[in-house]
């Protein structure tokens, strides 16, 4: 690229099943833009209209695996510090607020101490140590998430933003699920089997309420004196009365020892013909 050239990248970071932190993966890319000024910039945003296909401009740069905690700010970061620490130039147009804020408040801080409370802070200490070398500016860019389509952008650098930020947003889903497959075939599956069993017990859970209506409806057990459902002599009367539906037979055995047993032989003797 020639001396002198503003250079303008676009990062996204994307994570698979972000709700299920034992089964998520995620991924990151970044892509270059190389039109050489706003007109051409224009004249790309004026013709996705009609084509609906992104142009070659957009040259994919990089495209990985996110190291460590799977999430998607770590993927925006990441993608972020791979331009910082190779690069340290060109505006970088993102897409999630809190991820340039972090890389703010660790530029504009004075001490480590002044980014300390940020997440992913390792990534930001990295970055500290380099700050001497960075010289890029990170701008704000529509989320392909948050409109309806790109189309319905109205301005037309503005959109053209929106259609890198959406190759990069391709870029990073393809990152994380076609490098390592089986990796993300597996963890698809846990991703699918979490499901299932959070179904379950949300079913579990709904069969007991459900079931309290109709505990409701019962007629309550006549309440004793003393307040508990069955008073002492109704449970008396009813193991008196008790029998088991299929009785075991012992067959015959000796009882000599009884009169050994804890509570003495009378005792033992009325259990044994209870
Ligand atoms: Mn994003």
């Amino acid at each position: 690229m020639q001396r002198g050239v503003e250079i303008h990248w676009c990062t996204d970071g994307s994570s698979q099943h972000p709700a299920l932190p034992t089964a998520r993966f995620a991924g990151y890319a970044i892509v270059l833009d190389t039109c050489i000024d706003d007109a051409q910039r224009i004249q790309f945003a004026k013709q996705y209209r009609y084509l609906n296909e992104l142009p070659p401009s957009w040259i994919p740069a990089v495209c990985s695996r996110t190291q460590g905690e799977q999430d998607i700010l770590r993927s925006e970061m990441m993608a972020i510090f791979e331009i910082v620490d190779n690069i340290g130039r060109g505006t970088i147009h993102v897409d999630c607020s809190v991820a340039i804020n972090n890389f703010q408040t660790m530029m504009s801080a004075s001490h480590p101490s002044g980014f300390m409370r940020c997440e992913h802070l390792d990534l930001l200490s990295r970055a500290w140590d380099i700050r001497d070398r960075n010289f890029c500016q990170l701008v704000k860019v529509k989320a392909h998430q948050k409109i309806q389509s790109i189309d319905a952008i109205d301005n037309d650098l503005e959109r053209f933003w929106a259609m890198g930020n959406q190759a990069a947003n391709d870029l990073a889903i393809a990152a994380a699920t076609r490098l390592y497959p089986s990796l993300a075939k597996e963890l698809d599956s846990r991703a699918t089997d979490i499901l299932e069993q959070r179904r379950r017990l949300h079913q579990a859970f709904q069969l007991d309420l459900d079931l309290q209506l109709f505990r409701a409806k019962l007629t309550p057990p006549t309440v004793s004196a003393t307040g508990a459902a069955w008073s002492k002599q109704q449970m008396v009367e009813a193991f008196k009365i008790w029998r088991p539906t299929n009785p075991i037979s012992f067959g015959s055995f000796s009882t000599d020892f009884l009169g050994d047993a804890i509570w003495g032989r009378e005792c033992s003797i009325m259990t044994l013909n209870w």
